[in-house]
């Protein structure tokens, strides 16, 4: 009976069965196993889920409104003639031989120079073709300046690529001397290379100078041991077939200074500002901040006669038609801007729409990035990125990220 009984539970059956038994407990022991794992990776994964998300619906909505408002004012119509050249006055000017009597906003727009400037905000042109950039009387524009007091403790990082600007590093440095954000929050770093004047020791100089008399947090010079790039007088460096290696070399420079400057300190934001500046507004730490947005630019100009002109034109927004334009272009072909119309509008002519206006490209006279988005990988591509390259390959990246790209058209630094 027993003999039997064994015989039985040893068959091969029973072996299955029992095989099958401990199959199903180990099953269920990895499963509790894993489910313990998972709940504890939860809140991580959810947080990262919800951030996503944010991003993710920010950025639809930011898309929506623009769409909205590209509709807006296609309806309206906006007109061409709104926007004719400075040649266009000049020759309207010598034509009529007198003073014209300005019946229409237009017409005035092109008298307003220093000493008459506009009484009302221009509307703003369903493109840019023109490089005036009528003055605003003050009473108007300040309204678009106002900072309500706040206490700030948001650490900057200031980085200037440089290269044979010896002679301008002065100014550079008294226009930084007189910024009104706490300078012992500040940091300054210069990233020099191919330079044949003494930039490289100058700005040495300069940023013991900036620790040592200003008061600033840190400040220092680094060389980079790199050739290439466009060097030589003013036409080699601007004629546009050589904008793809200037800027690609500049791209390289601003991309090596990211990661030493980052490295010195716990940084909020990056302010980049370019040595040829002329003129800072005391407070444009606190006025980029503003907005509290990813990248924030301000109107580069610079003035000539009594005439203020657009200088940076790498800050635009695309319009229906530019984007039209590049419908069919090879994805590698690189636009410049400052040599043909590319049916842009450019940062200054966006006053009509406010203090903060939305961008597709941004310029480097001046631009504050948030110290995050750098950390988290926008670089200035040195590469053809969206038709774009460097500063407005910058812009370009960031909206792919999910990041937010404004201009502050109100906010004025000055170029050579
Ligand atoms: N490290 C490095 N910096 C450079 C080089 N070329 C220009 N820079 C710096 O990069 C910044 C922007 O260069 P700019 O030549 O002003 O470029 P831009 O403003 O587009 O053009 P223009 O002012 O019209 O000449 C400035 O601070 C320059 O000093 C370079 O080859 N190496
Ligand atoms: C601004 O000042 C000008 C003259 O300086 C005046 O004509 C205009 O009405 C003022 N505008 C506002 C909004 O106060
Ligand atoms: C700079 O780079 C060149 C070429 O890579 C090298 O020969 C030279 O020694 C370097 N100079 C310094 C000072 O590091
Ligand atoms: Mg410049």
């Amino acid at each position: 009976m027993l003999r039997r009984y064994l015989i039985t539970m040893c068959s091969r059956r029973s072996l299955t069965f029992l095989f099958y038994i401990n199959l199903c407990l180990l099953g269920i022991v990895l499963i509790v196993v894993y489910d313990l794992k998972m709940t504890a990776d939860k809140p991580n994964a959810q947080k990262a889920y919800d951030r996503w998300k944010k991003i993710r619906s920010d950025f639809d909505a930011y898309n929506k409104e623009r769409a909205r408002q590209d509709a807006y004012l296609m309806k309206k119509g906006r007109q061409m003639d709104a926007v004719v050249g400075f040649d266009y006055f000049n020759k309207h000017k010598e034509k009529s031989g007198e003073e014209k009597s300005h019946d229409t906003a237009n017409d005035l727009i092109f008298t307003a120079n220093k000493f008459a400037p506009l009484n009302f905000v221009p509307k703003v042109p369903l493109i840019s073709d023109s490089d005036i950039v009528p003055y605003i009387s003050d009473n108007i524009t300040k309204e678009y300046l106002k900072l309500l007091p706040r206490t700030y403790k948001e650490k900057i990082v200031i980085l200037t690529p440089v290269c044979d600007v010896s002679k301008l590093l002065k100014n550079y440095m008294e226009q930084l001397a007189k910024l009104s954000y706490p300078h012992d929050l500040i940091s300054v770093y210069f990233g020099e290379d191919s330079s044949s004047d003494r930039t490289f020791d100058m700005a040495k100089l300069i940023a013991d100078d900036l620790k040592n008399k200003h008061g600033f947090r840190d400040a220092a010079a680094f060389h980079f041991n790199v050739t290439g790039g466009i060097h030589g007088d003013w036409g080699d460096v601007h004629s546009r077939t050589s904008q793809h290696e200037r800027r690609a070399h500049i791209a390289q420079a601003r991309n090596r200074l990211t990661k030493i400057g980052l490295k010195k300190g716990n940084f909020d934001y990056v302010l980049w500002i370019d040595s040829d500046i002329k003129t800072l507004p005391e407070d444009l730490i606190q006025q980029l901040m503003f907005p509290n947005a990813d990248v924030t630019v301000p109107s580069c100009l610079f003035e000539r006669d009594d005439y203020k002109r657009n200088f940076d034109k790498n800050s635009w927004r695309e319009t229906p038609g530019s984007l039209e334009d590049q419908k069919d272009l090879p994805k590698d072909i690189l636009l410049v801007e400052g040599y043909t119309s590319t049916l842009r509008i450019y940062l200054p002519d966006l006053r009509g729409e406010g203090r903060i206006v939305p961008l597709d490209g941004v310029g480097g006279c001046s631009l504050l990035v948030k110290a995050s988005c750098h950390k988290r990988g926008l670089i200035f591509p040195d590469y053809v990125f969206s038709h774009a390259i460097e500063t407005e390959g910058l812009a370009k990246m960031a909206i792919v990220m999910g990041y937010s790209v404004v201009g502050l058209p109100f906010l004025e630094v000055f170029h050579h």
